[in-house]
């Protein structure tokens, strides 16, 4: 074996064991500052693998709504008649966009990329003899996984068995590792099953319920959510099946502006609101944050467990990163939500220009 080969081994060895380190110091002592925290966020889950609650080891499917072959999830609420009723919101024909700019400086979870290329200046042409000159690009990134990103199904699974059993691996509908996984993408539950949104979606203004923005690993409960509705002048009962239930934080103002202390951590939902979300039958949750849900979470021993309650247990989708300052200047809290996740065969999830319609 090449001795270089060898020697990079150790050098990405001993990387992983820093990783680690600065993993396990977020879980016991806290935040920690910028790129440790994100570095620290992306492989904490392994942490909590060695001690599992028994709730976790408890098969969670078939889906008892969508039954055992579903791969759409909450995406199967939208229905003609779910359009119908959601049309009824569309009082000014106001269209807000509610989704990020994508950009290399935007602030990512742990190691992931968003770089763009234009070869060339311009890339081709002139052809024919109106000379048309082109531009075109060459994107590397987590594509599903970057900016505002909607978590998929195949995005997050659960392990129930010794490290490294892809068999005991589990994912949305009981997929295992086994099945799905694939240097070249999802060989199931990949994003191109999840069916276009147009619904009618709630937003949880919790900042404007405080008068300021929350603080990283702030956890917003069921009485702050149902103080909010109350202070938007809504009703609980207004929250349907197969609506949609976002949550603004005010942590997305340090977006592009503090990126260490956006990636540090997050206030959020915690495991209160997620059953409620699931009692209510809500096809997709999201927030102004990267992970909707509080980080860290206030209970030491769970890590990214709303992610893990919604996604593969329950098929209810994540719109991260998602910016809702326009609709708040004008006092929009709820409206009609229209994304279509781009479907690319076997993606974890879909960037996109998500929008709100009033
Ligand atoms: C993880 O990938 C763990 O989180 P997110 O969905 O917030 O990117």
């Amino acid at each position: 074996m090449d001795a270089r080969y060898l020697q990079d081994k150790d050098e990405l060895k001993s990387t992983a064991d820093k990783v680690d380190e600065d993993r396990r110091a977020l879980l016991t002592t806290g935040l920690v500052g910028g790129a440790v925290a994100a570095a620290a966020l992306a492989s904490s889950v392994a942490q909590a693998q060695t001690t599992p609650a028994a709730a976790t080891m408890t098969p969670f499917w078939p889906h008892p709504k969508w039954g055992k072959d579903d791969v759409a999830g909450g995406s199967n609420w939208i229905t003609a008649a779910k359009v119908l009723d959601t049309v009824k919101w569309i009082k000014d024909g106001k269209i807000y966009r509610i989704g990020r700019v994508y950009e290399t400086g935007m602030p990512k979870f742990g190691e992931r990329a968003f770089t763009m290329r234009i070869p060339g200046s311009p890339t081709g042409g002139p052809f024919g003899k109106n000379m048309l000159v082109y531009h075109d690009e060459y994107l590397a990134t987590e594509i599903g996984q970057t900016g505002t990103q909607f978590d998929g199904l195949g995005h997050i699974g659960i392990q129930m068995g010794k490290d490294g059993d892809k068999n005991q691996m589990f994912y949305y509908n009981g997929h295992t590792e086994q099945e799905i996984g694939g240097a070249y993408g999802l060989a199931k539950i990949g994003i191109e099953n999840c069916k276009p949104f147009f619904t009618r979606a709630h937003l949880v203004d919790v900042e404007g319920l405080k008068g300021q923005a929350w603080d990283a690993g702030q956890e917003i409960t069921v009485a702050d959510v149902r103080a909010a509705f109350q202070k938007q002048n809504m009703q609980e009962s207004d929250v349907k099946e197969g609506d949609a239930v976002f949550f603004n934080t005010g942590w997305g103002k340090l977006w592009m502006k503090n990126n260490d202390k956006f990636n540090s951590g997050e206030p959020g939902i915690g495991m209160e609101v997620a059953k409620w979300l699931i009692d209510k039958g809500v096809c997709t949750t999201g927030a102004d944050t990267w992970a909707t849900e509080v980080v860290p979470n206030p209970n030491k021993d769970l890590v990214f467990a709303v992610h893990c309650e919604l996604i593969p247990k329950n098929g209810i989708y994540n719109h991260e990163n998602l910016d809702f300052t326009d609709l708040l200047a004008d006092r929009k809290y709820q409206f009609a939500y229209i994304f279509s996740p781009a479907p690319i065969k076997g993606a974890t999830g879909s960037n996109g220009g998500p929008i709100a319609v009033t």
